[in-house]
This record gives structure tokens, sequence and C-alpha cells, in this order.
């Protein structure tokens, strides 16, 4: 198979190592994150090849997340280094109950996420084909002028390459509000082949969780695509392809860690089955897998399963362990 390109704003995600309110807590762990690169690193532990499109600062953070990417095995190829500015962080907060972290960003400073390097060979590539699947995610519209002009290109000449792109809303009311997101995915859809998006997200854009529904409401902006999938957590995913709806149950997770990055995995899982052919079913259980180990573990990617692993769900295989 093609290699899988995602491209965003990579982010070092710090997460507390005890509970309770960040002024108290000491002690951090640090791991790479942002959506995209979250979504990137699950596809390649699928086994599948993926290329991360982005630009870090000039900083040991930057090297950090490169390091990270190189040791998951995701091309690096397009992840520029600029030469000045800041990698955007994150931190976790656990002051709540179990599975509900509070997040508060520092995110990087413009011109920085993907707006910032030569992407001539990108655009080559994009333009000859070589990618088999392209996902992105509505934070990159949103995080400022510059990368949101550079992702509408981006996407573009996916779209008249024609490569299938897979695009997860993401809604961040931290970076916009409602109605600058309703405008800016109506304005997109035309362009995706596989809408991507949360139930609650779902409420929130359109007025309803049900899939056929919000592929109905798509259409009428000019979607043309093959369908949406929605996410729709403890009650797993369900995808409509002009009406026509599938379905797959969330996998039982015995203790909730945090839910932060569990879209991400699922985006990784689904995408991982679609490119390689499999029916949409399948697809959206391989996602499912990759959901429950993500929220079962405190980092955003930490916890996403290698291909064996997620594959003994998937063929119905008990994991002898000793
Ligand atoms: O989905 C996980 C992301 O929310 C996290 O990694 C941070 O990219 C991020 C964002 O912008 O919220």
């Amino acid at each position: 198979v093609k290699p899988v390109l995602t491209f965003g704003e990579p982010l070092v995600v710090c997460v507390p190592h005890s509970r309770g309110s960040l002024s108290l807590v000491r002690e951090f762990e640090t791991d790479a994150a942002g959506a995209e690169l979250n979504t990137a690193i699950g596809v390649a532990r699928l086994g599948v090849p993926v290329s991360y499109a982005a630009s870090v600062g000039a900083d040991p953070f930057g090297e950090f997340i490169r390091r990270t990417l190189l040791a998951e095995g995701v091309n690096v190829d397009h992840l520029k280094q600029g030469k000045k500015g800041a990698t955007g962080l994150f931190f976790k907060q656990w002051s709540g109950l179990m599975g509900d972290s509070q997040v508060f960003y520092y995110r990087s400073a413009s011109p920085m996420a993907i707006g910032d390097w030569d992407t001539n060979q990108l655009f080559q590539g994009l333009r000859q084909s070589e990618f088999g699947w392209v996902h992105s995610t509505g934070i990159t519209w949103m995080i400022g002028e510059k990368t949101r002009e550079q992702a509408i290109t981006l996407l573009h000449t996916a779209y008249d390459s024609q490569i299938p792109i897979s695009f997860d809303v993401n809604l961040r009311l931290k970076l916009a509000d409602l109605s600058a997101w309703k405008q800016t995915i109506g304005d997109l859809v035309p362009y995706v082949t596989w809408l991507l998006l949360g139930d609650t997200e779902a409420e929130a854009l359109y007025g309803t969780s049900d899939a056929r529904v919000v592929e109905e409401y798509v259409r009428g902006q000019g979607f043309r695509g093959a369908g949406v999938v929605l996410k729709e957590g403890a009650r797993g995913a369900t995808a409509s392809q002009n009406g026509q709806v599938a379905h797959v149950d969330a996998l039982q997770v015995h203790q909730i860690i945090d839910t932060v990055g569990a879209g991400d995995g699922f985006n990784a899982g689904w995408i991982a089955g679609m490119v390689n052919g499999w029916e949409i079913e399948r697809a959206l259980y391989l996602g499912a897998v990759v959901g429950a180990y993500a929220i079962a573990s405190a980092g955003d990617s930490s916890g996403y399963p290698m291909l064996e692993e997620a594959m003994n769900h998937l063929d119905g295989r008990e994991t002898i362990a000793r």
C-alpha cells in the first residue's frame, strides 16, 4: 500500500504523575502529541507506511518530536525544524472524575505548525500520487491564517490528484467559536472523501448524532464523498454511506484512564483498515480496538496497540500471557 500522509501541529504533552490541580502537581512525563501526529503513530504501529508533515520549533522539544516519530517508524521527510520559535506544549490535568482530563494549551507562536516550510517536495509527492491517503483535522484550519492557507492548498492538491481524503472535525472551541467552525467545515466538505466526527461534535454542528442525518446534511453542503463516520464513544461507531449504515460496538474497557487521543487512535485503526481495502465494518472495528487501547492509558498515543495485538481482537484470539 502507498503511504498515508497526515499533517498538523505537533505538540509536546505533559502528563502529570498525580491527580489534582496543576497548581499542586510537580511531576510530569512528556510525550509527543497533536491530533494528526497521534494518528500517524497509530497508523505506523499497525504496520501501514505513514508520513507526517509539520514544522517544529528550534528547540529541544522539536528534536523530541522528531526522535519520537522516528522511533515509531513514521516517515519524517516532511517534518521541518524552523529557525526560530518554540514547539507547542500542552498539559493534562486530572482533577475531576476518571477519564475527564482538562487540557491547558501553550501553542506554538504563529507561523509555526505547518506554516513555515518549503513544501515543494511535498506538493510534488501529492501531484504524483505518491500517497495513497491524506488525513487532516479541523484543528489545522483554526490555529492561524498562514497554516490554514497552506492546509487548504494541500487539501486541494490532494483532491485534484484524486487521493482519498479523510477529515476529522476535531472541534476545539478554545480555538474558534461554533459559527466559525460551522463555516469552515461547510467550506471544506466538498473536498473530503470521508468526514469523521464525534457524536457530541455532530450534535453541536448539526443538531443530531444520527450518522445518516449528518450525511444528508453535508451532502446538502456539497459533500460528494464516500460517507460519514460517527464516533460514538462507549456506544461504538457508525458509518453512513449514501444512507447505508454500518455499526460496530465499542470494546469493553475495564478502567478508563484518559479519553484524550482516543478519537485520533480510532482514526488510525479505521484508516489502516481502509487503505488495506477492508470492508467498512472491519475497518470500523479496528478503529474501535485502537480507541479502546487509547482510553486505557494516560498518554495520547502511548497506549495504541501494535498490529499483532490489535489483530488478536479482530480475529477473536485470546492472548496467552504465559
Ligand atoms: O486529540 C488529541 C489532541 O487534542 C491533543 O493531542 C492536542 O492536538 C491537540 C489539540 O489541538 O487539541
